[in-house]
């Protein structure tokens, strides 16, 4: 393990440089080399400035999450200590208590990189700090880390790129009182990935909440349910039902704690068990066609018995329920002349709404538990009190699987929109600053950037989701029709393949390639602060590191020309008079009173306070000061945090002399 405070820009051939920012050359091949020797001793954590590179190490690291660790992180800066979370999570704290500024954390990867263990890792920093700070036993972090738990057993499931990966995106804000103290929390979950209730690829799990619950017996039997997973058609078709990294009982018994300690009585709990048992069941339901009535195409529940037990676990009349599976009311006319009958449908709409009321059952349950955990956190804290928030988004990765299919698409346009935020951000905006300012300055653009697929895909008028959206609102489109108008528009596009192809079953497919920035991704038409996380293998083998996998990821996250924009780059920047009124103490010349511009005042603090090599360090714009390293602005904090004492007692004896 790194020493806590290695930080330091000279080159130890054992554990190479904490800070990509100090290569001297930023090649691939620098980039990559400090990386796996650094990860080779077991040190997964590296920065570029004030961001935290984080390599999957697919192994516990216990020694690196300890408490006398975590401690030894407090009241340090980012520039004293070695590459951590807990560096990130301390510094974003400090900035949200120093500003009063809200504070966001931007985790992102590809599938199975560590995005979700990075953000517990940084609540759990801030659980601790909290509790420190302001001696409370029950804080609201240790409430939203137990939530965390109930999210991952309802909303993550076994895929093939990750055992327990997020089916749902999440932003977990913690609020904060004007002490910085947190007092309350809300968490937002988009775009969980429902179709998974009814079919998954071979090899994958439904969420893990089913498997869980069916490892009680007493709740099986309780409810009198068959406790066997492969009884239920819904997780007999994707062929797995346990995953030798992941303990279902224990899970489940975890669960049921969480529960409790949110507030979650025998009852409430009970009501979801029902829902559950009713989804597995919905899954069975079969229909065949209703010959005697001399209607071909109409169809009836052929399993009465299992349609019997679901309308009992959920509380509804079974000739209702029927009713609702195997037909549908259309509405016709307008106004008073409005009227609606009910049309029967035919075997595969029959299935298709079945699948379709499982999906949205599990959907609403999954909202109903968020909506209650976020009662619980918001602790009943009147809006006032709240001062300022710190945020985590922390949302599924970028995938590619070999069937990719209408979900993939949004999880991978989702993960597009975000690294175009990370290129506005980190890499063009920045620069663009800098020459706004009249900062000198020699603009860096060779990075990857992704607007010609974000444009594609959003485009107004035509775009992918325009033509999408207009296929599914005419509702007689077909996969064939899709492309065609795909093609219609796209077909020059250089980020656009499109494919029809036949498979040894004859059976015609359709579909289109997309260029993301982290790959080629084929979708299937036919119905079938930055934390930047790097996964070192895709097995998930255990301390191995992958070159071209770590590579390929390098390459796409723009990993190198972030390092040339950080290292060439200002770390922090303040416009002046805000610089003048948190620093005038600092120099005689500003201290009580400045007569002069804001800028004038800001050079005379940055000469009083003597700052190493401050020509190189401090720049100063038409309305802000540029500040290279973060040791320099922690400089005019230490000097301010040393001489305020002073300066509070020169206030007392002035205020007494007026009084
Ligand atoms: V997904 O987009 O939700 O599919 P994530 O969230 O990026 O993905 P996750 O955090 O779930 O990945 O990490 C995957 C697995 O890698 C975890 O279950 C751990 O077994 C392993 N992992 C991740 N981070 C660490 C770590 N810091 N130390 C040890 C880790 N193991
Ligand atoms: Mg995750």
């Amino acid at each position: 393990m790194e020493p806590i405070n290695s930080y330091n820009n000279s080159f130890d051939k054992n554990i190479g440089l904490s800070d990509f920012c100090f290569l001297d050359k930023i090649e691939e091949i620098d980039i990559l080399s400090n990386l796996s020797t650094r990860f080779n001793r077991d040190i997964i954590y590296t920065y570029i400035g004030d961001q935290v590179v984080s390599i999957n190490p697919f192994s516990k690291k216990p020694n690196l999450y300890d408490e006398k660790l975590l401690k030894s992180y407090q009241n340090m800066y980012m520039y004293e200590v070695s590459p951590h979370i807990y560096a990130l999570a301390e510094d974003t704290y400090k900035k949200l208590v120093l500003s009063k500024e809200n504070q966001c954390v931007i985790i992102t990867g590809e599938s199975g990189a560590g995005k979700t263990e990075s953000s517990k890792i940084f609540l759990n920093y801030l659980k601790n700090i909290s509790n420190d700070k302001f001696n409370k036993t029950e804080n609201i972090i240790k409430l939203v880390l137990e939530s965390n738990n109930i999210l991952e057993s309802f909303g993550n499931a076994k895929t093939l790129r990750n055992d327990n990966s997020s089916r749902f995106g999440k932003f977990i804000e913690i609020e904060f009182d004007g002490k910085g103290s947190p007092i309350s929390g809300k968490i937002s979950q988009f775009l969980l990935e429902k179709s998974r209730v009814h079919s998954r690829a071979i090899g994958e799990r439904s969420f893990h909440i089913f498997y869980q619950f069916l490892t009680s017996r007493e709740l099986t039997d309780r409810h009198q349910i068959p406790s066997d997973p492969s009884y239920y058609k819904y997780l007999k078709d994707s062929m797995c039902y346990s995953v030798s990294t992941v303990n279902d009982t224990k899970d489940f018994q975890s669960l049921i704690g969480s529960l409790k300690l949110l507030g979650w009585s025998e009852e409430d709990m009970n009501s979801i068990w029902r829902v559950l048992g009713a989804i597995l069941l919905i899954g069975n339901i079969e229909f065949s066609n209703d010959v005697e009535k001399n209607n071909v195409d109409a169809v009836y529940v052929s399993t009465p018995d299992t349609l019997k037990k679901v309308a009992q676990l959920l509380q509804c009349k079974t000739d209702l329920l029927e009713k609702s599976l195997i037909s549908r009311s259309l509405t016709l006319g307008a106004g008073k002349r409005q009227s609606s009958i009910r049309v029967l449908l035919n075997q595969s709409q029959a299935r298709e709404t079945r699948d379709a009321f499982a999906k949205v059952l599990y959907d609403r349950l999954f909202s109903s538990i968020i909506e209650r955990i976020n009662v619980t956190i918001a602790n009943g804290i009147d809006h006032k009190c709240i001062e300022m928030s710190i945020g985590i988004l922390d949302i599924y990765g970028f995938e590619i699987f070999e069937n990719n299919s209408f979900e993939q698409f949004i999880i991978n346009y989702s993960n597009e929109k975000l690294q175009q935020l990370f290129i506005n951000l980190v890499l063009r905006q920045e620069q663009e600053e800098y020459l706004k300012e009249g900062i000198e300055w020699k603009t860096i653009d060779n990075y990857f950037d992704n607007t010609p697929i974000i444009d594609l895909i959003e485009g107004q008028p035509v775009g992918l989701i325009k033509l999408l959206e207009e296929a599914c609102l005419i509702g007689q489109s077909t996969p064939e029709l899709l492309l065609q108008k795909f093609n219609q528009f796209f077909s020059k596009n250089n980020y656009f393949e499109s494919f029809e192809s036949t498979n040894n079953f004859q059976i015609e497919s359709k579909s289109f390639t997309l260029k993301h920035y982290a790959g080629d991704v084929n979708y299937n038409l036919e119905p079938i602060t930055y934390i930047r996380c790097i996964k070192s293998n895709n097995e998930k083998r255990a301390n191995y590191f992958d070159f071209e996998c770590v590579k390929h990821q390098i390459k796409y996250l723009n990993i190198q020309e972030t390092i040339r924009v950080r290292k060439a780059g200002y770390c922090h920047k303040q416009h002046y008079t805000r610089f003048l009124n948190r620093y005038k103490m600092l120099s005689n010349e500003t201290w009580p009173f400045w007569n002069g511009t804001p800028k004038e005042g800001v050079m005379a603090i940055v000469k009083a306070s003597q700052v190493q090599n401050s020509l190189m360090e401090c720049q100063f714009g038409k309305k802000k000061l540029f500040i290279k390293s973060a040791s320099t602005l922690f400089h005019f904090e230490e000097l301010r945090t040393k001489i305020l004492p002073k300066v509070v007692i020169e206030i007392q004896r002035v205020w007494r002399g007026y009084m």
